[in-house]
């Protein structure tokens, strides 16, 4: 039978398991990259396993979220991640050298290789042809030091592009269509593969901008076919000897299939506070912009860039908008410079700032009180702007010009970048990032640690009563930015859980912190989709440090669902999904034969002593056994 792009790419690399969708395999990982507010956790996480040296073919750490350092920590931080990154064999990019997903596709990324990164848009190598998967930094740790990186087989969703973009219609607008098909929870438990007439029309930031944004589908990752327009960017790269093609076979059988025309496409726009509450920009009236932000994983590529210049080139921006742009690297911001068309933008009145996540997650440019903010990014969670009540609207780098200078949501209008000389072959320049140290070298080198590095917190073997209060009831698409924000006064605390827990669920209930401190033993009920957005095992670890065992939900998103388990939470799911109605907050649970029903895979909960629930579990048995054992870190000691 045919196969497709991602079934030949994880045969390739099964170590345990059968590719049957929903059974759990095991994938050999040939590359991990990290950045710095995932990556502390995931480098003291890595340490703690023993291993000397990291046994991929290539790990990368990069600095990229927090580039504040308005104070000691962030600093701190990075100290230790180079010091760490030098003594084990992982390659360092310092801060200011660009956003991980874009510079890995420029300079690491490879067509049929497996990446998993501890952030959820490492999908973006897809673009590449890479199968690329966004992890929690326990997982990441694990597969530095050669374990397998464990999920459950993905189905497969075709996406078929016809035709060509036309006019103002830009990569963003592909997979903002997308998502208004599929929604955020659309792609649970499948990779999406693009194919069709329209993919050569495509070049590869373009598609990196449509696997980028995979992610808010929830999907496992998504990967497009390695052909003739990824060569060229290798090439152009520098890199051709890293090129090889690959596309899936005529006979590949998919378990869903939208269709997308490319030449029908008309610019869009996700309104607050979901990527996938999309319309077209023509249709959403007079709105009026206060501020514009135009960078992120997404949408920071040269011609991107390019096109935002071409637009702005010899205009001024409308005087109630502040226009931020930040280049997606070094080599981008590097060659925006050299063709001049970094100087039209500056005259047309941008702020420019460094090649970094920035104001995507809430590090500055938060936007005034009730202010609307259109940005090229990929998330509009409530409150990740950093302003309770901003409107953020997600859309492609023509729109945004073009708001930027009626003032107005404005449909962007094709740019004509031809007004810049840029040459074929990208500027090469990697002194941005530094190698490590030799075997013999590393063997002394110190791991240099400031003091807001906190351990892990506290773990415990998995009882077999679990008694433990409702400690707090959410509704549907829970995002990992509602259980633990983000943002410039809490990011630098990234690997001081202690300090984070004040934190936990702000936005959505202030006085959760103190209630399960109280409490000592909770428990949190979800509805759908639980845990969608960020990879942070933070959102799991702080709960954990707060005492909560337990996550009971209508279902889960992908990447939190394994965090909690790596943390030692319990995540069920109600049998009936009527039975969620029957919870409040404040009831006392309990859930006994704990280790019978893992087993089994149902539990029965008790309601303040009474009614009863059932609970089933989506878990292979490694993770039962993982959860027994009080988390990874605990389950991996043991072994
Ligand atoms: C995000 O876009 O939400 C982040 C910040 O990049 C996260 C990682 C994190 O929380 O550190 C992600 O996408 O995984
Ligand atoms: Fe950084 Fe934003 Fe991309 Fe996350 S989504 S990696 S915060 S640019």
């Amino acid at each position: 039978m045919g196969k497709t792009i991602a079934q030949k790419i994880i045969e390739e690399h099964l170590l345990s398991g059968e590719m049957v969708k929903g059974s759990e395999i095991g994938l050999r990982i040939d590359q991990t990259l990290t950045q710095d507010a995932t990556g502390t956790m995931a480098y003291i996480e890595f340490e703690a396993m023993g291993v000397p040296r990291v046994k991929t073919e290539k790990s990368v750490a990069y600095i990229d979220h927090n580039t504040l350092q308005s104070g000691f920590m962030n600093a701190d931080d990075h100290r230790y991640i180079q010091s760490v990154a030098a003594k084990h064999g992982i390659f360092y990019s310092r801060p200011g050298n660009g956003i991980c997903h874009q510079l890995h596709y420029e300079r690491f990324g490879i067509p049929g290789k497996t990446l998993i990164g501890s952030d959820s848009h490492t999908p973006t190598g897809g673009g590449l042809g890479m199968l690329a998967i966004g992890a929690g930094g326990m997982d990441v740790a694990v597969a530095m030091g050669g374990g397998a990186y464990y999920i459950p087989m993905p189905g497969m969703i075709r996406v078929n592009l016809t035709g060509q973009l036309q006019g103002g219609a830009s990569a963003k607008d592909v997979i903002l269509e997308v998502l208004r098909q599929l929604t955020v929870k659309g792609g649970v438990g499948y990779i999406v593969e693009y194919a069709g007439e329209g993919v050569k029309t495509l070049t590869v930031p373009e598609r990196c901008t449509i696997t980028n944004m995979g992610a808010e589908l929830g999907a496992t990752t998504s990967i497009f076919p390695s052909d003739e327009i990824t060569k060229a960017f290798f090439k152009a790269q520098d890199r051709e000897g890293d090129w090889k093609e690959l596309s899936s076979d005529a006979d590949a059988t998919y378990d869903k299939e939208i269709s997308v025309d490319l030449s029908a496409l008309k610019p869009l726009a996700a309104c607050p506070h979901s990527p996938d509450n999309v319309k077209p920009v023509a249709e959403l009236g007079d709105i009026k912009v206060d501020q514009v932000c135009i960078g992120s994983c997404t949408n920071s590529s040269l011609t991107d860039m390019l096109k935002v210049a071409a637009m702005l080139k010899g205009k001024t921006i409308d005087d109630s908008v502040s226009l931020s742009i930040s280049p997606g690297s070094r080599q981008v911001f590097s060659m925006l410079s050299e063709c001049g068309a970094l100087t039209d933008l500056i005259d047309a009145g941008a702020r420019v700032l460094e090649c970094a996540c920035g104001p995507c997650i809430g590090m500055g440019f938060s936007p005034n009180s009730a202010g609307v903010s259109l940005r090229t990014f990929n998330r509009n969670f409530l409150g990740r702007s950093g302003t309770k009540d901003g409107q953020v609207y997600l859309v492609s780098p023509e729109t945004a010009a073009a708001s930027a200078l009626t003032g107005y949501i404005t449909a962007g209008e094709g740019a004509d970048i031809s007004v810049y000389d840029v040459p074929e072959k990208f500027r090469i320049n990697d002194s941005g990032f530094i190698a490590p140290l030799d075997e013999e070298a590393a063997k002394t080198a110190e791991v240099l640690k400031g003091p807001n590095i906190k351990p892990f917190p506290e773990t415990r073997p998995l009882g077999d009563t679990l008694e433990a209060e409702l400690i707090l009831k959410t509704g549907d698409n829970i995002t990992t930015d509602h259980i633990m924000p983000a943002g410039s006064k809490i990011l630098p605390y990234r690997s001081n859980i202690p300090h984070l827990t004040q934190y936990c669920f702000e936005v959505v209930d202030p006085e959760f912190p103190a209630r399960a401190q109280a409490a000592g033993s909770g428990i949190i009920v979800g509805g759908q989709n639980y845990g969608q957005g960020s990879s942070r095992e933070h959102a799991a670890l702080v709960p954990l440090a707060l005492g909560i065992r337990a996550v009971i939900a209508k279902s889960f998103a992908r990447i939190h669902a394994a965090n909690l388990v790596n943390a030692g939470i319990v995540p069920l799911i109600f049998e009936n999904e009527a039975d969620y109605d029957k919870l409040n907050q404040g009831d006392k649970l309990t859930l006994s034969n704990v280790h019978e029903g893992l087993k089994a895979g149902r539990l029965i909960l008790k309601v303040n002593g009474d009614a009863e629930i059932p609970l089933t579990m989506e878990l292979a048995d490694r993770q039962k056994e993982i959860l027994l054992a009080g988390g990874l870190l605990d389950y991996t000691a043991s072994k």
